[in-house]
């Protein structure tokens, strides 16, 4: 006798909710042998970004321009302008992210990265510090190649796996105030917000810390930019988190937050469901003269800055359809569901599980694999060894070297990122991927580290290679 089937639903005392699209256009995964993947993990040097898409199963690499298009997206991709200058796609979506975001000057930019450099170039004087909550690793780089130095004023309990408060990604504005105290204002760039922080696990910023580190710049004359990439996400946390917005629409909620901010920054390829594209929005007339003239030089003319114009129509859809709370229910809910069967199973993960991606505790699974052996790089491997899941590395070799030491920067969180794209997979993709996460947890005592045999001078973990100790 067994006992009797129950839906997730049932399991856990609800009823069971579904995606709000059915499947019109299917993509065949290739399922690869056990000898094939131990081969093809040899020859990319056990780095995940050297694999080849075709040597892997269920690729949770990223949720970065890895998303499914609606087929209105598709209809608008033949609605495509690709006039030089002056496109009508751009000034649909200039009209979409002035109405969703509210921010007044509208730049496109070839992808997130894209947005980010021009923004250091303009908004920070070499010396001058940036705040932020956790740094990310394109986003710091540019800052510090444009001569900024980016201190982490995040809470602490975004340094804590197993902390579960809600709201992991806020500013400490006491760290704020001690830092602004110690270097002064005038010689704070900007503080960089990011809504939804990556690097913590994808955990939100509260609507509350928003107003009050707004309140706290408007008194020392500080402009807050936001990284408004999983913005969206974000407001769906407040929405389900927060007192006082329960009923609010993540639409509204995301103008409220974005109202508090000076402008923002995008990596179109995340919540706006888009495979290519950005943007960059400021509300200063003056900055914006300045970034207008800087896109000319590194992406394009200021009306397509590195897009063609059918991209920019995908993205104006994108944008809406990402603020539709029955979609952001189901996009958080997938990734959740992961999280709820790894956490049911004792797996250690980063809790609260975040908007994006489920982000295994690699310090915790691999005790015995000390940071300089890359325990989060390790299990990336094992996981693909078992089952031929792609993730990526979060730990030391993301975190790269301080510039001024040349030593590891050695980061607290040492963590694997099983990144969920938006409408690609199934709930039986979910299960598949959290019975290979328990296989390879089972036998973790048996696993050993890596050393790096190759090192790039940036971003390190894009080409970095490895072999088993
Ligand atoms: C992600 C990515 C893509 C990526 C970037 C760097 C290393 C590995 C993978 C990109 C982001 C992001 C945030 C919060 C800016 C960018 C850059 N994330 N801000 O998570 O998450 O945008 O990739 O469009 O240039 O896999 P870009």
């Amino acid at each position: 006798m067994h006992d009797v089937p129950k839906t997730m639903g049932q399991q856990f005392g609800r009823r069971s909710w579904a995606e709000p699209w059915k499947i019109k256009m299917v993509e065949p995964l290739l399922q690869v042998s056990a000898e094939d993947r131990a081969r093809a993990l040899r020859a990319a040097d056990y780095n995940t970004f050297l694999l080849k898409s075709e040597e892997v199963y269920i690729d949770l690499l990223t949720d970065s321009g890895t998303s499914a298009m609606s087929d209105r997206q598709w209809a608008g991709m033949m609605l495509g302008d690709e006039a030089y200058a002056g496109s009508r796609n751009f000034y649909r979506l200039e009209a979409a992210i002035q109405r969703s975001y509210g921010y007044r000057h509208i730049l496109p930019t070839h992808q997130g990265r894209g947005a980010e450099h021009l923004l250091s170039r303009c908004a920070i004087t070499p010396g001058q510090t940036i705040a932020g909550n956790m740094y990310f690793t394109t986003t710091r780089l540019h800052q510090e190649l444009a001569g900024g130095t980016f201190v982490d004023v995040i809470v602490d309990a975004a340094h804590d796996t197993a902390n579960r408060d809600p709201f992991k990604g806020n500013i400490d504005l006491d760290k704020l105030e001690a830092l602004i105290a110690k270097v002064g204002a005038a010689n704070i760039a900007y503080v960089s917000l990011a809504g939804t922080v990556n690097m913590a696990g994808g955990q939100p910023v509260s609507m509350a810390n928003v107003k009050a580190l707004r309140a706290l710049c408007g008194r020392h004359g500080i402009r807050i930019f936001l990284d408004a990439t999983r913005m969206a996400e974000n407001a769906y946390f407040i929405q389900q988190r927060e007192p006082g917005y329960a009923s609010v629409p993540i639409a509204q909620i995301v103008r409220e937050f974005c109202d508090q901010t000076d402008g923002a920054w995008m990596s179109g390829k995340k919540d706006n469901l888009v495979n290519i594209g950005g943007w960059l929005a400021v509300n200063d007339w003056t900055l914006y003269e300045e970034l207008r003239n800087q896109i000319v030089i590194y992406e394009g003319l200021h009306t397509y800055g590195g897009m063609a114009g059918r991209d920019m129509e995908a993205m104006a859809i994108g944008i809406e359809e990402c603020l539709q709370d029955s979609y952001m229910h189901s996009r958080v809910g997938q990734v959740q569901y992961l999280g709820e069967l790894l956490t049911d199973w004792q797996i250690p993960i980063v809790q609260p599980v975040g908007g994006h991606a489920i982000f295994l505790d690699a310090r915790a699974f691999y005790p015995h694999i000390p940071q300089h052996e890359f325990p989060a790089q390790t299990l990336a491997a094992e996981l693909y060894l078992d089952s031929g899941i792609r993730a990526m590395e979060r730990g030391v070799v993301s975190a790269g070297r301080n510039p001024a030491t040349g030593d590891h920067y050695y980061p607290k969180l040492e963590l694997t990122r099983l990144t969920i794209p938006r409408r690609v997979y199934t709930q039986a993709h979910m299960d598949v991927v959290a019975e290979s996460v328990k296989m390879i947890f089972d036998r973790r005592g048996e696993t050993r580290g890596l050393r790096m045999t190759y090192e790039p001078k940036y971003l390190r973990f894009f080409q970095a290679k490895f072999e088993r100790l």
